[in-house]
């Protein structure tokens, strides 16, 4: 194992170089837990805290170090801990907006070269929402790879693959299936030493399998999908950067709620783009198509020109998507508030030691 293997070159070197503060050895970002990192150093993993320079105001949280980040590591804390003393500048940043009163951009990892954007040939396929994942993952600076999974379920995969190719012509697609052994070879031209490789994708459509195939053994947990709805069930619950035997780097994600949830929001303004016409005329720009006066929607229902069964369909997703997003906001803020909690005290920590030296 060396730095190489995880990425490190010149121009990492370089931009080392010109780092504001340098000493000490570089190392990547394995995992990171509030304010609790794993760092590689190209020998081994080490425990690691960011330096408290890095909570220093101006302080925006997404400077603070990431999985997948290039770092400077130095000396050790009182708690055995090495220190970070800067991230160096990304060359991607795969990041996304958590929704909710603490609206705020969230990273969830960088330097990615490749995602492998994973969904399966049943329920969970839907080409609105891979175009949304490589939506986002072209803005983030990496490479999208489309990866239908469990081609072992669904007889006839060609035509499939062939309607999203049209619908999406720009990124590979390809058939895989870990049952059945079948297609991987075709991904093993994304695994070389240095090349790091998000998979991204809803719960249970075999994220973790895959990665398991890649490395060998079973080193990551995965479950199977609830039997009555073929849904996952959230299994991987934290990032972590997967070294491969052969070199390169795989990063395993939890599936994402988040983005299944804008993809449903898209999809409710498609499916009523009817009644979205309709409301264009309601007094109100918000109008909730509840009580307000002047509602068109209501007018059109009881004039009988929209018929109440579909309105009450309209009503019925909406109040799900509503219910959905307070339970993603609630989630997001709570990890929100533990991240600021231990920020908090890391600052206090830093403004202290400060106080100290200055009197000395
Ligand atoms: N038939 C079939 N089942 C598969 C295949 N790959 C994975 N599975 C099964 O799908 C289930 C979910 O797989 P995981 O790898 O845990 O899914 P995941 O995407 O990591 O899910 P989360 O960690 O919850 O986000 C497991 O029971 C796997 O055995 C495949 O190629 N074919
Ligand atoms: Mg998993
Ligand atoms: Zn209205």
């Amino acid at each position: 194992m060396s730095l190489e293997d995880y990425g490190w070159d010149e121009t990492w070197a370089e931009k080392l170089a010109q780092a504001e503060d340098n000493r000490g050895i570089p190392a990547r970002v394995i995992s990171a837990h509030r304010s609790e990192y794993k760092v590689h150093t190209g020998e081994t993993d080490i425990s690691a805290k960011a330096a408290g320079r890095l909570y220093h105001a101006p302080f925006r949280q997404t400077e603070l170090p990431a999985v997948g980040d290039w770092v400077v590591v130095d000396d050790t804390d009182v708690s055995g801990k090495a220190i970070i003393r800067g991230v160096l500048p990304r060359k991607s940043t795969f990041s996304r907006k958590v929704a909710g009163k603490n609206s705020n951009e969230q990273v969830m990892a960088t330097n990615l070269d490749t995602v492998w954007i994973v969904s399966t040939f049943g329920t969970d396929l839907n080409p609105a929402r891979l175009e949304r994942y490589v939506a986002l993952v072209v803005e983030s600076g990496a490479r999208p790879v489309i990866i239908l999974a469990k081609a072992d379920l669904e007889e006839l995969t060609e035509p499939i693959i062939e309607s999203i190719q049209e619908r999406i012509p720009n990124v590979p697609i390809y058939a895989v299936s870990a049952k059945a052994q079948t297609g991987l070879n075709n991904l093993s031209q994304y695994i070389a030493p240095g090349q790091t490789i998000a998979l991204l994708g809803s719960s249970g459509v075999g994220k973790s399998t895959l990665i398991n195939h890649f490395v060998g053994h079973e080193l990551l947990h995965t479950a199977k999908v609830r039997e009555k709805d073929g849904k996952g069930r959230h299994t991987t619950t934290h990032r972590e950067l997967i070294f491969l035997p052969t070199g390169g780097l795989l990063l395993d994600t939890p599936g994402m709620r988040e983005l299944q949830l804008w993809q449903q929001d898209d999809n409710l303004d498609k499916s009523f783009s009817d009644i979205d016409d309709i409301a264009v005329e309601c007094r109100f720009s918000d109008c909730s198509h509840e009580t307000e006066p002047g509602c068109a929607v209501i007018a059109s229902v009881e004039s009988g020109d929209l018929s109440e069964e579909r309105f009450n369909n309209y009503r019925k997703l909406k109040k799900e998507l509503t219910y959905l997003e307070r339970k993603v906001d609630a989630g997001a803020e709570r990890a929100e508030k533990e991240r600021w909690r231990a920020v908090s005290k890391e600052q206090r920590r830093y403004s202290q030691e400060h106080k100290g030296k200055k009197q000395r």
